[in-house]
């Protein structure tokens, strides 16, 4: 798991979970638990692996993904907050995934791992988002993955968010894999936004960056290579994001491989609509993605 960057032991905190950190510095919580692998980093609380025992990694990482506090890593999955995409003067997707977050609390047992990590406001983030908060990504990690996003208003004043758990799934190849369960409406950014009708079961053949509405049941990601299917149940979104750049636009990315749009593809538990949600001073709202998987 991430042998590439040389992470060396900083600190047990359990008997599964170690910080480690990289040649600059560069913090990750690195979990072996009999029943999983997997990696986070404390620049943007960002999962970044998770592999059961005799699987494939669930989640893809790009082997071009630049770690530095200014960018945002290629893979895993981006907490994208308090804006989705663009907005004003905050920097695309958000500053939660290029700040640095705390581990809260860690929890672990023979099913396996539970953890917390917190970011609250400061000078800098309240210079471009006038607001104090508290957000809060808890990681259950057994046989499945569960994200919950807390997002918690502490300020005096209500204020408006978007958000997504961006997640980037590693796939056998884009050409073996299919998608049912999504909204029927979506939107395509790279198709003049205007709504569309997808059928029941999605092959992804070009790019795509599409907002489809939520999915009332569960969405099912098939990869025959791989020969299985990944579930994935989101809470508190409104909206699912499906993205691959293809080709074209990897090689425009300076941080993915030409070729790795093969083996990925964002579907994102997301709040992405424009008017944004709404939460009340003292107040709380969870979004969350919950990811299994099963064999074919
Ligand atoms: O979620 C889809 C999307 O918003 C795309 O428009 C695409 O640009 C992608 O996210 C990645 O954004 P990033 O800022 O991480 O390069």
């Amino acid at each position: 798991m991430l042998k590439h960057l040389n992470l060396r032991k900083k600190k047990q905190l359990s008997e599964s979970i170690q910080v480690q950190y990289d040649s600059a510095g560069f913090e990750f919580i690195i979990i072996e638990h009999a029943n999983f692998s997997a990696a986070f980093t404390l620049h943007g609380a960002q999962l970044l692996h998770f592999q059961l025992q005799d699987q494939q990694p669930i989640i893809w990482l790009s082997e071009a993904a630049i770690f530095n506090d200014q960018k945002a890593i290629r893979g895993g999955v981006p907490v994208c907050w308090p804006c989705f995409g663009k907005a004003n003067n905050l920097p695309n997707h958000g500053f939660a995934r290029t700040s640095e977050w705390s581990v809260e609390s860690f929890n672990e047992n023979t099913q396996g791992v539970e953890i917390e990590f917190l970011l609250r406001d400061s000078k800098e983030t309240y210079k471009i988002w006038p607001y104090h908060f508290e957000l809060t990504l808890k990681a259950s990690l057994t046989d499945k993955i569960k994200l919950e996003l807390i997002s918690r208003n502490c300020d005096s004043k209500p204020f408006i968010y978007n958000a997504a758990l961006h997640t980037y799934f590693n796939l056998s190849n884009i050409s073996s894999c299919s998608i049912t369960g999504l909204h029927k409406n979506y939107s395509d950014k790279l198709d003049a936004s205007k709504l569309k009708t997808s059928s029941k079961s999605i092959v992804i053949d070009k790019p795509i960056d599409a907002i489809f509405q939520k999915s009332s049941t569960v969405i099912k990601l098939t990869d025959e290579l791989f020969a299985r299917n990944i579930s994935i149940k989101n809470t508190g979104n409104d909206s699912e994001v499906v993205w691959n750049p293809w080709q074209n636009g990897a090689q425009m990315l300076t941080d993915m491989p030409d070729s790795s749009y093969n083996n990925m593809l964002c579907i994102e538990s997301a709040i992405t609509n424009p008017m944004g949600n709404v939460i009340e001073s003292q107040q709380s709202r969870v979004l969350s993605t919950e990811i299994s998987i099963e064999s074919k």
